[in-house]
């Protein structure tokens, strides 16, 4: 039995406010009746609360692309996680491969921003996964453990029901090089296995762990029916609505 696929757009910096609202009206329209899926966008931190408001109502849930591990403070530049939920956000992306490679964040920020996130009732989507070179290595399962563990440090069994893990490995993501399948599903495992490890059977199994890095429509179809994927992380296809939907499509 599978559970209810989660299916999210991540937009990364691009889109006006005016396409970013334009296409949550007409996604919400697109959407509306079909429950089977989880579907929700990411945009850029000042859209938010205008496509908040849009969605408000609607089964489609929207989450920050990144928080900080503050509540408030001098963090010039910085969103804190009690400013999301204020303007309606109910997930955050937290640790995704841009923000750790490009802008160097690490493991135990990362750890911060989950605790933070849940306590103010966020979902943090903690996203993990290896680079190129790591993979090439053989560690793969050694980097992803250490991620996992750290990111989810101090994380209880009662906090965890509130996280999903997104697998995206570094060397897929936006390089048009998808992982196969079957490699995908491997990983999940893993991380299914540590989980299981950490939290009991139970728990690991009823967690969701997605997938993202270079998901399109043509290969939506073999990712998702593996048995460990839950659900699907999408950057480029998600940014054209017709894309998006057609990727919606396949999963529903
Ligand atoms: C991974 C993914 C979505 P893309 O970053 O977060 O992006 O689908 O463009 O590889």
């Amino acid at each position: 039995q599978k559970k209810r696929p989660i299916i999210l757009g991540n937009w990364k910096m691009n889109k006006s406010l005016k396409e970013g609202v334009q296409y949550a009206r007409s996604l919400k329209a697109a959407i509306a009746g079909k429950t089977w899926i989880m579907c929700g966008i990411c945009p850029p931190y000042v859209f938010l609360k205008d496509i908040c408001a849009i969605l408000e109502g609607s089964t489609i849930c929207v989450s920050a692309q990144n928080m900080h591990s503050e509540a408030s403070g001098a963090f010039t530049g910085e969103i804190a996680a009690p400013m999301l939920k204020e303007v309606g956000c109910s997930h955050v992306l937290v640790g995704h491969s841009e923000r750790r490679h490009i802008f160097g964040e690490d493991d135990f920020f990362i750890n911060d921003k989950i605790k933070k996130a849940i306590s103010f009732e966020l979902v943090p989507i903690l996203c993990i996964g290896e680079t190129l070179e790591e993979r090439e290595a053989g560690n793969t399962k050694d980097i992803v453990l250490r991620q996992l563990k750290n990111g989810l440090r101090g994380v209880g069994i009662e906090l965890i029901k509130c996280i999903i893990i997104a697998y995206e490995p570094v060397w897929a993501i936006g390089t048009g090089r998808t992982a196969s399948p079957e490699q995908a599903n491997e990983v999940h495992s893993f991380i299914r296995t540590i989980l299981s490890e950490d939290y009991g059977k139970d728990i690991a199994k009823k967690l969701s762990i997605i997938y993202g890095g270079s998901v399109k429509a043509d290969n939506t179809e073999a990712l998702i029916h593996q048995p460990e994927i839950d659900g699907l992380l999408v950057g480029g296809a998600s940014l054209e609505l017709e894309s998006f939907l057609t990727i919606i499509e396949v999963v529903q």
